[in-house]
């Protein structure tokens, strides 16, 4: 090998010689096997978590933090953080413990949307909501047992990829920061004073780029942090990331409208029995996914920009829009 680690990170020398990349990268150079491959990973290390957190929360409530952490997700916020971490010249395996960490604040807010106080649903990943196979208020209590948890991911995370404090200490900032009011928390929040009203395309924009945009960038970003990326890179990852973010969240709005409920695992059409402005209701079906494909497009643009080799996240932004559930 020609090129040096730094911090787990190859040197941009080898990021840009492209049969190293292809070697780094051949086994998950589509979509659908980087996928398989967060997957596998991270559900092995939220399985281990789900062990452990029981031995600190006894009973129901540890109970049921463990059905909510083995419930099988698409792991696509893990995909596009592995993913964003080996475009920028990240190598280590340990990374996939950040992307754990990430999963752990989406299956919070999962838990929590599904409430009667919120969504109100019944079916999650094909199972039974959290508080619907236990109760509301054991529900509640994995939500927010969940934060911690997520952050106790995150700093093993660090110590695994043996990153210094500071790096620690940004991850730990732009996960949480994310995750809160100025992110996916404050757009949970628009988005449910938004019931029954109807929004224009720039408020229904910035309902879906902080609830779900947020903890999507915020993914990307983290995969740069975590190989010690230079400044430029990490911005594109940002750049990719609001866009594909976005995509996501216009994507979900077509499949809740034309996709069913075992496709889905969830219960399709809830966005019109809740009266909620949705890309579908506000452009139709149509150009919903229009819009959808051009996001995807504009995102992989950001990386090429700023050279950042866009093979494995420009087959996740297709991937996005394209998928069936
Ligand atoms: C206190 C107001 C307040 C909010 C708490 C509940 C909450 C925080 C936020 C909800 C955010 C949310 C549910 C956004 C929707 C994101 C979305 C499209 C989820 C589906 O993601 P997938 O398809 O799910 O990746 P899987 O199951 O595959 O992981």
């Amino acid at each position: 090998m020609n090129g040096h680690l730094e911090g787990g990170r190859e040197t941009e020398d080898h990021v840009d010689d492209p049969s190293h990349l292809s070697r780094l990268t051949s086994h998950v150079s589509d979509a659908s096997a980087l996928l398989a491959e967060a997957r596998e990973r991270v559900d092995a290390l939220l399985a281990a978590w789900a062990e452990r957190v029981q031995t600190i929360v006894p009973g129901r409530t540890g109970e049921a933090l463990a059905y909510s952490l083995n419930t099988p997700g698409k792991r696509v916020r893990a995909a596009l953080l592995m993913a964003a971490y080996r475009a920028v010249g990240g190598i280590s395996p340990a990374i996939a413990a950040v992307a754990a960490a990430v999963e752990t604040v989406h299956t919070y807010s999962l838990v929590h949307d599904d409430l009667p106080c919120m969504d109100d649903d019944d079916l999650r990943r094909g199972r039974a909501t959290a508080h619907r196979a236990f109760d509301v208020p054991t529900a509640t209590r994995v939500g927010f047992l969940l934060v911690p948890v997520a952050g106790l991911v995150l700093a093993q995370a660090a110590r695994d990829l043996v990153l210094p404090p500071a790096v620690l200490g940004r991850m730990a900032r732009e996960l949480f920061e994310a995750g809160g009011i100025e992110g996916m928390v404050g757009g949970q929040w628009l988005d449910l004073e938004a019931e029954r009203k109807t929004l224009d395309l720039d408020g229904l924009i910035a309902v879906h780029r902080a609830k779900t945009g947020a903890l999507i960038r915020s993914a990307c970003v983290l995969g740069g942090i975590a190989a010690e990326a230079p400044q430029s890179s990490i911005d594109a990852l940002a750049g990719y990331g609001q866009e594909v973010g976005l995509a996501f969240q216009v994507a979900d709005d077509v499949l809740d409208a034309t996709a069913t409920s075992a496709q889905l695992g969830k219960t399709a059409g809830r966005d019109a029995a809740l009266e909620k402005s949705t890309y579908v209701s506000v452009l139709g079906v149509e150009r919903a996914r229009a819009e959808a494909a051009a996001l995807s497009a504009h995102a992989i643009r950001h990386l090429d920009r700023a050279g950042v080799p866009s093979g494995s996240l420009g087959a996740l932004a297709q991937y996005i829009v394209n998928r069936e559930s």
